[in-house]
């Protein structure tokens, strides 16, 4: 069994993209720039914030977080919105979901400007995606893809099974899993609330996407032997020997499936890390398409 280290990988990326902002710093240029928009903000949601603006600083960007109150009117987060759009010390931000009820989060999406929208998920850019175009892949699948690459996990012609349909994850992978280039020309089967039997069909998958937030939701008896298991899902369960209070856990029942599989992903250190990784190669990509369209 491989383990698919998502910390080691993302440590490789993030190295490259060091060198990158040193080669783009030295040549005169300045550093990047990411805003995070974060409104009111659970505990989850201000953790994966100041892990963002780390690695941010760790790979030589400038990083900056806007702090919202829970109870901010929806007419001024667009207006925050259409300042970054704006603002050409930007170059990429992120409105960190979920966002509170009251708030249209379609709406406030729909107000970035595609070409800062270093998430992905604008209507813009999903349609660009759909379409095989040039685009910003969201993180979290853009992660999974260069996991697969990274490790060489042949993709053509095999069974992808997504379990989960979330805009951010599982549609997008699903999309991507079966676009025609590597990784990807898959047959995709995306399963839901609504699906029969769910396990019949990851059974007969050679690689399972999870993305449900369900913790031992896949148990070994529903994947085939020898099949590759990405595990997406990340849920705080109550640790009182942690120091937090809590340990993450996927949604892989991972001690019994890992006996079963050629690949895994652990939780934590597989997606997670790669979802903050690719985040940054967005956001390096947008420096560079808007530093050309600026002429800094
Ligand atoms: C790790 C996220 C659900 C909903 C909104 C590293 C992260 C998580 C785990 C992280 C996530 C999940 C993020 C690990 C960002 C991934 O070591 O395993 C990093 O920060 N994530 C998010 O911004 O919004 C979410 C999950």
């Amino acid at each position: 069994m491989v383990l698919l280290d998502g910390k080691e990988l993302s440590q490789q990326i993030c190295q490259g993209i060091s060198r990158s902002v040193g080669n783009s710093v030295r040549s005169g240029k300045r550093k990047p720039h990411l805003v995070a928009v974060l409104v009111g903000g659970n505990a989850a949601s201000r953790t994966y914030v100041s892990a963002k603006a780390k690695a941010c600083e760790a790979v030589g960007f400038r990083s900056t977080v806007i702090h919202k109150s829970a109870a901010i009117a929806e007419e001024e987060l667009l207006c925050v919105v259409s300042e970054l759009n704006r603002d050409e010390g930007v170059d990429g931000f992120i409105v960190q979901l979920p966002l509170p009820a009251h708030v249209d989060a379609t709406r406030v999406i729909q107000a970035i400007d595609p070409q800062k929208d270093v998430d992905g998920f604008h209507p813009t850019n999903v349609g660009k995606l759909v379409l095989g175009l040039d685009t910003f892949i969201p993180a979290t699948p853009y992660g999974i893809l260069e996991l697969i690459r990274h490790y060489e996990i042949p993709t053509a012609g095999s069974r992808v099974v997504v379990v989960g349909r979330s805009d951010i994850v599982g549609k997008p992978i699903g999309i991507l899993m079966s676009r025609k280039a590597y990784p990807g020309n898959a047959t995709v089967t995306l399963c839901h609330s609504q699906t029969r039997n769910v396990g019949e069909l990851t059974r007969q998958a050679d690689i399972v996407i999870t993305a449900l937030g369900v913790p031992g939701f896949l148990t070994a008896d529903r994947i085939k032997a020898g099949s590759v298991v990405i595990d997406v899902g990340i849920s705080r369960v109550a640790d009182p020997s942690k120091k937090s209070g809590y340990r993450l856990v996927g949604d892989v029942d991972f001690e019994a499936v890992r006996q079963k599989v050629s690949h895994i992903t652990p939780v934590p250190g597989g997606v997670g890390p790669m979802t903050i990784a690719m985040l940054l190669k967005n956001t390096l990509q947008a420096y560079e398409s808007h530093a050309a369209a600026v002429g800094k």
